[in-house]
């Protein structure tokens, strides 16, 4: 079996124990590099003042080699905080209100690709089979061909892929398409994004189509399939069983005190829809005041990327609105919003989705939502809670016995909440056991089976 080459912007450690981490895509990821043996490419974290960033830190655990690289300042600030996170991130997300170009900054994302290019060539043996993940490292196939490298190069993106008006609203789509032609095969989360790239792609003299997933540019010839990320279904479930006897569990039944938890999880990011997602809780208490006091939602939202100021203003804003909610609609003995900014290790959040009555996934976008995915592993089949999950999240595509809402639609979701609280166990129970199906049957590992097996053999 050839060796697997992994390629994304961060790589996930194992600890000085050996341990692998946590987290479906890391573990999935791990149990593939274990098995064939290979490569972790990445950045390291880290960003020096000076030009040069130094040589490669070299990590090596049993078959697996772990190479990070540090960036410049100026490096990071133009590819990661730039171009990926302020152009890329918008767009993909449909934000064209947000996404500002600079050419430095374009001029960065393609260095510091043709930079990622240069330090992986050396190491790569003709048969290696190469996997790169996410918008970060679009151009990296073709700084690598640019190298003589031939190898048979994947490409999996995590996040959607907007319809042409809004692809064309970037300055250098076009490159960025010409770029993701030089991949054997790519990878969606979904046939809407694998659709609206072929619908972008087939607009321009240059790419034709043989069928609905292959196609040609400028000669060369490449696929683009969907393939929706899964978590690792037995692993969750089995960390939700294990969970109510934790500290975290104990203490949040307590202080929940009979009344019905309604659960919110996200990275703070504005494609999540969360201060739409308060809109809707304050609309379903104001409709319905006889529930008062007999819910809370949580919010637990950890920050992130925190140096995009967009990400600064937002964690202001979901502050205030969750401050103003509790200071109208609260009592002395009653808190309606707890809103968190931290992380929790997987097995707490596995205990708090399973004492949930109702999960709000409500992104205005997202490319799949394992959040959606890990609130149904965590449910037990005699008292399932019910998730309320917005159509424009991938996860929607599979997870359609969810109550599906519209994000934007502040009434409808609040409707959707109410449903969900006073949902019959056999209703409950009937669209569970249809998502729980899909979970089990697509799960992390066989995701990344399927797109290995398929770049392989197509
Ligand atoms: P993200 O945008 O990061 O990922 P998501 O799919 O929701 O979004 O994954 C978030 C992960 O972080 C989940 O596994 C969740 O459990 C974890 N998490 C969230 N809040 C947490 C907290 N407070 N404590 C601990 N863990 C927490 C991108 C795309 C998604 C796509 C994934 C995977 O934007 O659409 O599903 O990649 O492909």
């Amino acid at each position: 079996m050839s060796r697997l080459i992994v390629v994304s912007n961060r790589v996930p450690l194992p600890d000085k124990h050996g341990t692998a981490p946590t987290g479906g895509l890391a573990v999935a990821l791990q149990a593939a590099l274990n098995e064939r043996g290979g490569i972790w490419l990445g950045w390291s974290g880290k960003s020096t003042r000076d030009d040069d960033p130094g040589p490669l830190q070299v990590i090596d655990k049993g078959n697996i080699q772990y190479l990070l690289t540090d960036l410049t300042e100026r490096d990071l600030e133009e590819y990661y905080q730039g171009f990926a996170n302020r152009v890329l991130w918008p767009i993909c997300h449909y934000r064209l209100d947000l996404a500002e170009y600079a050419r430095k900054e374009m001029a960065g994302y393609f260095r510091v690709n043709r930079f990622f290019a240069e330090r992986l060539a050396p190491m790569l043996r003709p048969d290696d089979v190469l996997w790169i993940h996410d918008y970060h490292l679009i151009p990296l196939a073709a700084e690598l061909r640019k190298l003589g490298i031939a190898n048979r190069i994947g490409f999996f993106l995590h996040i959607p892929w907007p319809v042409p008006d809004v692809l064309f609203a970037m300055p250098v789509y076009e490159t960025i398409l010409k770029c993701l032609s030089s991949y054997d095969l790519i990878g969606f989360q979904t046939n809407n994004d694998r659709r609206n790239f072929a619908d972008g792609l087939l607009r321009h003299a240059w790419a034709t189509a043989k069928s609905d997933t292959e196609f040609e540019v400028d000669g060369r010839a490449f696929q683009a399939r969907a393939f929706p990320i899964g978590i690792e279904t037995s692993e969750f479930m089995s960390f939700a069983r294990k969970a109510a006897g934790t500290g975290v569990a104990r203490r949040m039944h307590q202080s929940l005190d009979g009344k019905k938890l309604i659960l919110g999880v996200d990275r703070l990011d504005y494609s999540k829809g969360i201060t739409q997602r308060i809109d809707a809780f304050e609309k379903f208490l104001t409709r319905h005041p006889d529930r008062e006091r007999n819910v809370t939602f949580l919010q637990i939202t950890p920050k992130s990327r925190s140096e995009v100021p967009e990400y600064e203003a937002m964690q202001r804003a979901v502050a205030e609105q969750a401050g103003r909610v509790n200071g109208a609609m609260g009592t002395i003995d009653w808190v309606p919003i707890r809103y968190v900014n931290r992380s929790l290790s997987r097995p707490a959040l596995a205990g708090l989705y399973r004492m949930a009555k109702v999960a709000l996934v409500t992104p205005l976008r997202d490319g799949m939502n394992l959040v959606a995915k890990e609130f149904v592993a965590a449910q037990t089949e005699e008292d399932p809670g019910v998730l309320v999950l917005s159509r424009f999240a991938g996860a929607a595509e599979e997870l359609d016995a969810a109550l599906l809402v519209n994000p934007y639609d502040v009434e409808g979701t609040a409707e959707a909440i109410r449903r969900g609280l006073d949902m019959a166990l056999e209703e409950r129970q009937e669209r569970w056991r249809a998502m729980l199906g899909k979970l089990k049957s697509n799960d992390v590992f066989s995701w990344s089976h399927n797109f290995l097996t398929s770049l392989e053999t197509q």
